[in-house]
């Protein structure tokens, strides 16, 4: 199987850039920001909770975003693979994710991290909030607080994944297309 970890900042093209490796690799994408995002609409408990987080530009507690990923994982029969876009965000996910793949026969092939600084991805979630209706790309505090969270908490995962020899850094700077072919001359390397 191949499995992927997207990674990256808020606004940094994960969710973008997974739609291009999906169809490319025929992967499953799980992206833990659109499944709260579907729970937020559909009005569950689930979403009520989530909801409180991301509006503050916080990270969903460790234990409901590693247990709901992995029901969503189970609902898939013989996947190609998959496409991790948005988690783990922090260490005890990445811990989990791995214990969990393990029990499945599996693991992580690689985390593919798009590097992006801080001005343009306030510039890019700025203007998506033109588009998006999502409170948490409306308001540069909560922007400034997801970045701060990013660095304090989510970019330490990388280490998790260097330590595994699986680590790979992706310029996220240039066209869409640019930044495609460069995840293309990455997965097809490994
Ligand atoms: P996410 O939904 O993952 O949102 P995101 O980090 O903003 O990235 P996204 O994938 O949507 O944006 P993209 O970079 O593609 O998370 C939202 C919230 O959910 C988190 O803050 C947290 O509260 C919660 N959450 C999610 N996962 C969690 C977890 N594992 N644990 C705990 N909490 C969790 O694109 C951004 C914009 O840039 C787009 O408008 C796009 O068009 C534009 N863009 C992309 N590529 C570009 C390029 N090359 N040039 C110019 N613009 C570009």
């Amino acid at each position: 199987m191949l499995n992927i970890v997207l990674f990256g900042p808020p606004g940094a093209g994960k969710g973008t850039q997974s739609e291009r490796l999906i169809e490319k690799y025929g992967l499953v994408h799980l992206s833990t920001g659109d499944i709260f995002r579907a729970n937020i609409k559909g009005e569950t408990a689930l979403g009520t909770l989530a909801k409180s987080y991301m509006d503050q530009g916080q990270l969903v507690p460790d234990s409901v975003t590693i247990d709901m990923l992995r029901s969503e994982v189970v609902k898939h029969e013989s996947p190609r693979g998959f496409i991790f876009d948005g988690f783990p965000r922090t260490n005890a996910q990445a811990e989990a994710l791995d214990t969990f793949l393990n029990e499945l026969g599996t693991g992580i092939s690689v985390m593919l991290a798009l590097e992006v600084e801080e001005s343009e991805l306030k510039t890019r979630l700025l203007k998506r909030a033109e588009v998006s209706g999502r409170a948490d790309d409306a308001n540069p505090e909560v922007i400034q607080n997801r970045i701060n969270v990013y660095n304090q908490e989510t970019a330490p995962v990388k280490s998790f994944y260097q330590a595994q020899n699986k680590f790979i850094s992706i310029n996220g700077i240039g066209s869409i297309d640019e930044i495609t072919n460069r995840l293309f001359q990455a997965i097809d390397s490994i």
